[in-house]
């Protein structure tokens, strides 16, 4: 039965499955662990999300040729035969676009209740991504101003993941028919991931003048930066540690709902598979807090360390002990000196006492 539903007698889905582990550092084991044919769908969702992201990342492609392709990509994901050359050579998933033909075949083979749901989200994340593209391009580089920015910019991108998620997992009736109604919670679960994404990142994105970090945080007067850029410099170390524990500190403001959106799984497969990402995510931002190196260059916990929080991940007592031992980790790190320091003991505190 699992043979049957998981399409590996096709063709075509097995090599959307090489696609998965081609172009998904993360998620590939997690989502091939998935029961029944939720990990074929979950998988087709995620290839149509990474085909959409490497057109909305890639930089040489002219602001007026991307946005009617980002704004048409739900309808180009089910245009038999359509497939996308264009990309630059450094993008590192170009090849799911040229062969692309292959994943609209298969997602024209979904359920309908499925397709229609990950199409409606491709559609309103294409749109979220060609204004936010739209607007970088005209300023020259990704630019965001306001805290309310960045968190409607993670919605775009990764909130929605979270509510297609939510409807596919009730969907599927292995989880309880109004999850994909808990949009706040759902939202929140994507953006505790993609602000831990984008925290992480700082260096490379910054090198690639994608400048994801909102204005509003890192340019307080009291930091003194004027740009985005200026915080790995010699002289800054200082002003951007606490940039970095402001960031940390909004992100964790999300920590609370992925602990309440857990608690509502009730299938041990789809319970992995969101509580993964999340464990490595708290983990992810104990790591950056306090960490200079996070301004040089790539840091990434270790490989024992993920996989004993991958062996923790199967339920909802052992995931809140994690969240709970990096909280405790944090509110240890944290100084008096820090302008944030009492909003992180508040916010370390409430994640601490949450039961
Ligand atoms: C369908 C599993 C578990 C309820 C490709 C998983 C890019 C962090 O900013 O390229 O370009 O550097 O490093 C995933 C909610 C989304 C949010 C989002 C689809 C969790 C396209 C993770 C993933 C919701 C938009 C990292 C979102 O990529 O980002 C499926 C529950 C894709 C999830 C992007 C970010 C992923 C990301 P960037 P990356
Ligand atoms: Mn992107
Ligand atoms: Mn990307
Ligand atoms: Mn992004
Ligand atoms: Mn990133
Ligand atoms: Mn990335």
């Amino acid at each position: 039965k699992e043979h049957a539903t998981s399409g590996w007698d096709r063709q075509t889905m097995r090599r959307c499955w090489e696609f998965l582990d081609m172009t998904s550092r993360s998620f590939a084991a997690v989502i091939k662990e998935v029961e029944g044919d939720l990990a074929r769908t979950i998988c087709m969702f995620y290839l149509v999300l990474r085909g959409l992201d490497t057109i909305e990342d890639d930089m040489t492609i002219p602001d007026d040729v991307k946005q009617p392709i980002l704004r048409s990509f739900h309808k180009l994901t089910v245009t038999p035969g359509w497939t996308y050359n264009d990309c630059g050579p450094k993008e590192k998933d170009r090849q799911l676009l040229v062969e692309y033909d292959k994943v609209i075949e298969e997602v024209n083979l979904l359920d309908p209740e499925y397709r229609s749901i990950i199409l409606d989200i491709t559609e309103k994340m294409e749109n979220g991504m060609a204004d936010f593209a739209h607007r970088a391009a005209t300023a020259g580089a990704t630019y965001i101003d306001k805290i309310e920015d960045y968190d409607l910019y993670c919605h775009y991108v990764a909130g929605l993941v979270g509510e297609g998620l939510s409807r596919l997992f009730s969907a599927s009736k292995k989880e309880v028919s109004w999850l994909g109604t808990q949009l706040e919670i759902s939202n929140s679960m994507g953006l505790l991931l993609q602000k831990t994404n984008i925290i992480r990142d700082y260096r490379e994105d910054c090198d690639d003048k994608r400048y994801f970090w909102p204005k509003e945080i890192w340019g307080r007067k009291e930091y003194g930066f004027q740009e985005m850029k200026d915080m790995y410099a010699p002289g800054a170390q200082q002003r951007a540690q606490w940039v970095q524990s402001e960031m940390i500190l909004d992100a964790l403001r999300h920590s609370t709902d992925a602990l309440d959106y857990l608690r509502l799984l009730k299938n041990q497969s789809v319970f992995a598979f969101c509580a993964i990402p999340v464990t490595m995510a708290i983990a992810t931002l104990d790591l950056c807090f306090m960490n200079p190196a996070m301004f040089q260059r790539n840091i990434k916990i270790r490989k024992a360390e993920a996989a004993s929080l991958i062996m923790r991940s199967t339920n909802p007592r052992d995931v809140a002990d994690i969240f709970r031992q990096n909280c405790r980790s944090i509110h240890a790190k944290a100084v008096p000196e820090d302008p944030n320091f009492l909003r992180i003991s508040v916010a370390c505190g409430k994640v601490e006492q949450w039961c």
